[in-house]
């Protein structure tokens, strides 16, 4: 039987069709979602390998022993209840996540604003959205996103600010390249030419954090060219006298905006005619706008030439904050954020006394509660007595990472829920507890076009794990609170659509005629985007040029450009910024546990340009230190120039269990924008350094191994198919070899196969157990190692036969070289090797590589990858017909 649900990463949204069988699940895309259209990328298309068992937490536990419901439930409680009689309300917090559905986001809001009564829940929607729902604020009234994925369709420009979208919304991507192939432009604005600049018409590499200044610089532009909608502004905005005002205050001509910008202006001029003359424009912007301490004011240069112009409620023109997370959108709408009360309402008087009312709640939080970097630093102050982590890897994922875990450390009591067992931050809680995971929850999620779509469940739910919104309604039940006795999703969804209708005197966010809805009907939802009306879904909003405001009028806001938080200086020289990859998903607790997505990028690096490495004697592929004031990383030089002088980037997934050294926020700063308290994870002042490793290693074997302790080594895990590959460096002698060897465990296995030569420092054993090869460990001071893949292979058989074990110790089987070059394709596991010999074979489009070698016929993920091989590959001759 198929059922359709909805993918469980990106804000996309896509429609998955799943056919389960026991715990194995086959997925495809759903055609008839109009989110995806029956498209997956790299991710959803592996959400089969997702779903096994492993590594789950299948029952609470207490203090890390196993603990019934009852007894986890009361203690959470008694715990939480004790500090709010001993030191209020504030004295506790809930720390959510984008990765909740709406049920579970609405019950934990209920549970802490109405009945707690504490405004200390905040999401990592802090992390994320949180820049953009203020811009949204100031300019709309409301936190509301005008558009919808129909607008990328129609647009002919569609700019990407900040925004990796072939990497991080890849299915949006691919139906954007659709539209070029009609002639819609594409300009993307980052400092780093990724995939989604490749091969686009307008790459602006500018200087990080320039952004205001590139966009006032275009509205001043317009301006001069006279291509303002006078009649637009005169019948629906206010604020356009005041932030002309502004923008006059400086030199906006396009030399000085670009050489501010580090732009050639010529690029800039044709940037700006571009948009001046493109009616249907569509301005998507994601982190590298709201990850800034200049977040907001990214977000309301951009709504302000959007406004200016009347680009916006019009087909294929608006500007489009694009979400992260699967419900990012859904906790923006509950209250998931520590900054609104509920259902778009915030703390006035009349708003807290509607919704106590609705609850029938016996208090109501005052005021806004701690946003997450000021909620961690609470904690570590110790004002926070007890929190609730829910769906959310906070050690991991939070600025300066290493407070962050002194934070958890000394609080006295945490709770996680999560569906795994063993996550970086679950290494605090003093209880766990075992969530519900994707394909086996119930709800709703809100995509980032506000199209509202079913999670249904494929499985039955394994061992005790719960949905989300049970736990909290047990705890709040515990506590003695009453309202809290759903017994299923829909009736949590049908309480939260009554909110938003209730006493509705213009709140856009209505989903009042879905608060009736069925059991039958809600099993049966079709996705729909809000505001929903008795006709059904909005795709668009104002499309008759009223906002939320109180006069109806959206509001232009002056913005001045402003530096980083932190200026570069000698010591602390390079831009370190920082990011995601094709294929994995923040804290690798999903997506590391499908080997063909660790491929493309299997282990954390860092991006540098060619001018900045070669100086310090860093080559590509070498391993390289990366610090900052607050802490260091080591990972593997990309050295490319795809990156510019001066700024480098490194990825944000890798964790304790992954890659101790390879964590990216121990180094970030903590420094947010003083509105919405999204910190600047894209901008912290860094040095880089060459690791210059003595000696380098790998360690296979069956079961996942953590880096010992005491050793200080270089250390990664990189999941295979059959067996797990653990990398390792180190800079000390044999002692520290023999140190690790000793922790990795002595074999008692009797058939031990050994090499060793004390001339090149090379020392290579395997251990097989009943002919099956158990573990492998190889070590060299040369820096020669074979490749690992043929090895990691051998774990798949039941037996090695003669030839196999004889070639063993080479690390290759004889007479065979391997291609040892990265994965592009990850669904048909196609190396770069294999597409670059294609290419010089004759191949010359995407098209024919994925013909000849298979790639990019798939999902089509790395479509871009292809297509920015082939630009680089020398060209043929051309020779002229004389
Ligand atoms: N594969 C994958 N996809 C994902 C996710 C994932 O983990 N993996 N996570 C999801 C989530 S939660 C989110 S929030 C989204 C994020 O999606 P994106 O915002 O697209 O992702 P990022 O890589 O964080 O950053 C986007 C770009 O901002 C650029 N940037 C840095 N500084 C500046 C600057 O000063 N100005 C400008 N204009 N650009 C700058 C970076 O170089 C980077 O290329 O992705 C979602 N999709
Ligand atoms: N340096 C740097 N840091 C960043 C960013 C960046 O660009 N740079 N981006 C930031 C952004 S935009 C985001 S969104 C965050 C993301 O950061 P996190 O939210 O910390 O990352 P995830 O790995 O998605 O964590 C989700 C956790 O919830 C668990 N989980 C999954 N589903 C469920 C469920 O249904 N119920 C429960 N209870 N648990 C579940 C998973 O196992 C996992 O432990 O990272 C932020 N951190
Ligand atoms: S684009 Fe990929 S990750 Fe995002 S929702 Fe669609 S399938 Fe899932
Ligand atoms: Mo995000």
């Amino acid at each position: 039987m198929t059922t359709r649900t909805a993918c469980p990463y990106c804000g996309v949204g896509c429609g998955v069709a799943g056919v389960a069988e026991g715990r194995a699940l086959t997925v495809a895309g759903d055609p008839a979602h109009p989110a995806n259209l029956g498209r997956l990328c790299s991710k959803g298309s592996a959400l089969g390998s997702t779903v096994g068992l492993e590594g789950r937490l299948l029952h609470p536990a207490i203090a890390g022993r196993r603990a019934s419901w009852t007894e986890a439930t009361r203690l959470v409680a008694r715990r939480f209840s004790e500090a709010v009689a001993r030191y209020g309300p504030d004295s506790v917090a809930f720390y959510v996540s984008g990765q909740l559905l709406t049920e579970d986001y609405y019950a934990a809001n209920k549970l802490m604003k109405g009945f707690i009564g504490s405004g200390n829940i905040d999401t990592n929607s802090r992390l994320c959205m949180a820049s953009a729902v203020v811009a949204h604020k100031l300019a709309f009234g409301a936190d509301l996103v005008p558009g919808c994925y129909e607008d990328l369709d129609l647009a002919d420009l569609v700019i990407f600010s900040g925004h990796n979208a072939a990497w991080t919304h890849p299915v949006l991507f691919r139906r954007m390249e659709t539209a070029r192939a009609r002639g819609q432009r594409h300009v993307v604005i980052d400092p780093r030419r990724t995939d989604t600049a490749e091969g686009c018409d307008l790459h602006l590499p500018i200087a990080p954090q320039t952004d205001v200044r590139l966009w006032n610089g275009l509205l001043a532009d317009i301006i001069r060219r006279g291509a303002v909608d006078r009649g637009y502004i005169a019948a629906h905005v206010s604020g356009f006298a005041d932030v002309e005002a502004e923008l006059a205050g400086s030199d906006q001509s396009v030399h000085a905006v670009a050489a501010d910008c580090g732009v050639p202006a010529a690029d800039l001029e044709t940037f700006y005619r571009l948009f001046a003359e493109t009616p249907r424009t569509v301005s998507l912007f994601s982190m590298g706008a709201n990850q800034s301490t200049q977040g907001v004011a990214k977000g309301s240069a951009i709504i302000n030439v959007h406004l200016a112009t009347g680009r916006i409620g019009k087909p294929g023109a608006c500007p489009f904050s694009i979400t992260g997370q699967p419900n990012a959108m859904g906790g923006r709408e509950t209250g998931g954020m520590a900054t609104t009360l509920a259902g778009h309402m915030d703390f006035d008087d009349v708003a807290r006394a509607r919704v106590q009312r609705f609850w029938g709640a016996p208090t109501l939080a005052a005021a806004p509660g701690l946003k997450a970097v000021d909620l961690f630093e609470a904690v570590r102050e110790g004002r926070i007595k007890a929190l609730w982590v829910m769906a959310t890897n906070p050690a991991v994922s939070l600025p300066d990472a290493g407070r962050v875990r002194e934070a958890l450390e000394r609080c006295p009591f945490v709770v996680v829920s999560d569906c795994m067992a063993e996550t970086d931050t679950t290494a605090f809680a003093h209880v766990k507890l075992p969530a519900l995971a994707w394909g086996e929850k119930s709800g709703t999620v809100t995509n980032s076009e506000r199209r509202i779509s079913r999670q249904r469940p494929l499985f039955p739910a394994p061992g005790e794990a719960r949905a989300d919104w049970r736990i909290v309604a047990d705890v709040a039940t515990a506590m003695g609170f009453e309202g809290f006795d759903w017994t299923s999703p829909a009736q949590v969804f049908r309480e939260w659509a009554r909110l938003t209708a209730y006493e509705n005197d213009g709140r856009m966010l209505n989903l009042g005629p879905l608060a009736g809805i069925t059991p039958d009907a809600y099993e049966a939802l079709e996705p729909v985007q809000w505001p929903v009306t008795a006709e059904g879904g909005t795709p668009r909003l104002f499309t008759d040029g009223r906002f939320q405001t109180p006069d109806g009028r959206a509001r232009m806001v002056p913005v001045a450009a402003r530096g980083p938080a932190e200026a570069l200086d000698a010591a602390y020289p390079l831009a370190l910024n920082t990011g995601r990859v094709r294929d994995h998903w923040h804290t690798l607790t999903r997506t590391g546990l499908a080997p063909e997505l660790c491929r493309h990028a299997p282990e954390p690096y860092v991006e540098l340009h060619p001018a900045d490495a070669e100086p310090l004697g860093i080559a590509d592929g070498r391993l390289t230190r990366v610090q900052t004031r607050r802490g260091e990383a080591v990972a593997i030089a990309r050295v490319t120039d795809r990156q510019r002088p001066g700024a480098i980037f490194l990825p944000l997934h890798w964790t304790e269990a992954y890659a101790p050294n390879g964590r990216a926020n121990p180094l970030v700063a903590a420094r947010v924008d003083s509105r919405s308290g999204q910190p600047e994870f894209k901008h912290t002042p860094a040095r880089v350094r060459p690791y210059r490793e003595t000696w380098t290693g790998f360690f296979l074997s069956r079961e996942p191994v953590r880096a010992p302790a005491g050793l200080d080594l270089v250390w990664r895990r990189i999941p295979q198919a059959a067996c797990q590959l653990h990398e390792f460096a180190g800079r000390g002698d044999e002692a520290e070899r023999a140190a690790l060897r000793k922790a990795l465990g002595r074999s008692t296995a009797e058939d031990v196969l050994l090499f060793e030569d004390a001339a090149t420092g090379a020392r290579r054993e395997a251990v097989l157990e009943n002919g099956r090869i158990e573990r492998v460990l190889f070590f060299s001071t040369s820096g020669r190692l074979p490749p690992r893949d043929w090895l990691a292979d051998l774990f798949a058989l039941d037996a090695l036969s003669p030839a196999d074990r004889g070639a063993l110790l080479m690390g290759r089987p004889a007479g065979r070289t391997a291609d040892l070059s990265p994965v592009v394709c990850a669904c048909r596991g196609v190396r770069a090797g294999k597409i670059a010999a294609a290419i010089s074979g004759g191949c010359c489009s995407v098209d024919a590589v994925g013909e000849a070698t298979g790639a990019g016929t798939s999902c089509g993920s790395c479509r871009p990858e292809i297509a920015r091989m082939l630009a680089a590959a020398p060209k043929p001759e051309i020779q002229d017909a004389a």
